[in-house]
């Protein structure tokens, strides 16, 4: 399987030396931001990870390699290129095969740290439960790989795009060990709170360390949700967030959009509505790669 991986020089010798490694998602740069704030985002999501003295290792395919940290030109690309794949843990085998180019979601990106020997990520929101499961039956792939991978991941909650006490469930039914970040309350990515509780907390970045660590060493398979919620400045009021929300759901349905398509239009709609939306999401991801970094370090 490492014959399909190209490790950055800077990744390789971080991965041997057993110095602190952070994965970083594609998708959220091809298909999750507009250009080019999806470019600023993504170099400065590994500044973070840098201040915080980890090493950053953004996953994408790019002409069937799976590529562990990539340069400034392959970052570009990732922010500007339009026939980007967004894969998941079904196509990812695809891309490889097809010589194509890929944006890893979370599932994909899990796969990939995992085979290049990296255990924490960060993004902004994993996906979920759609709120119209009941009759798409669209549950995002990401839930299925925190059963299976074992990589740590740091995200800030759901989207309320999707049903979060439905995501939550699922999450409990699979085994993924959801623990909240200085926090009992589930945050919805936007805002700190979704009125979901959480069972577990942590406090600082070794207990999240430690907890991961004893799982792993119980031999149970599968990773972990760091539920880190975005900061009180930034927070966007639920009140606010939920209309352009709703207006999104209802543009997706009017349009038929389903699938794979369904996350990418939602995100880009919000934006629409709602620049604010956008610096929040970046901030977001900002802290989640910070606290990744550190949880790297106690790991
Ligand atoms: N949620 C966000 N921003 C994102 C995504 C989800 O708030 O960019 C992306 C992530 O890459 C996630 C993927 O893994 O969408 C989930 O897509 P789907 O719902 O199609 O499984
Ligand atoms: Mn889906």
């Amino acid at each position: 399987m490492r014959s399909f991986l190209e490790l950055s020089p800077e990744v390789k010798n971080a991965i041997e030396s057993n110095a602190p490694v952070v994965a970083l998602e594609s998708t959220i740069i091809s298909h999750g931001m507009p250009y080019p704030k999806n470019l600023e985002t993504a170099l400065s999501l590994e500044n973070v990870v840098r201040e915080h003295d980890a090493i950053p290792a953004t996953i994408a395919v790019i002409d069937g390699k799976i590529k562990v940290g990539l340069s400034r030109e392959e970052l570009e690309f990732m922010a500007k290129a339009k026939d980007v794949l967004k894969l998941s843990r079904m196509d990812l085998p695809y891309a490889i095969s097809q010589k194509k180019n890929g944006a890893t979601t979370v599932a994909a990106t899990m796969i990939c740290a995992h085979l290049a020997g990296i255990k924490v990520f960060a993004t902004g929101g994993v996906g979920g439960v759609h709120r119209s499961v009941e009759k798409t039956f669209d549950i995002s792939a990401d839930l299925f790989e925190l059963s299976k991978t074992p990589v740590l991941v740091v995200s800030a909650g759901v989207k309320s795009i999707l049903d979060i006490p439905k995501t939550l469930e699922v999450l409990e039914t699979l085994g993924v060990t959801v623990v909240g970040y200085k926090t009992e309350d589930f945050p919805s990515f936007y805002s700190r709170s979704s009125g979901s509780k959480l069972y577990m907390r942590v406090d600082t970045p070794k207990e999240a360390a430690n907890l991961f660590e004893t799982r792993m060493k119980m031999g149970i398979d599968g990773g972990m949700l760091l539920a880190n919620p975005i900061s009180k400045e930034e927070e966007i009021e639920p009140e606010k967030i939920s209309i352009v929300i709703k207006e999104a759901l209802l543009l997706a349905e009017k349009k038929g959009i389903s699938g794979k398509d369904v996350t990418p239009f939602l995100l880009s709609k919000i934006v629409e509505k709602l620049p604010q939306a956008l610096d929040a999401n970046i901030s977001l991801v900002k802290s989640n790669a910070a606290l990744a970094a550190e949880v790297a370090k106690n790991l």
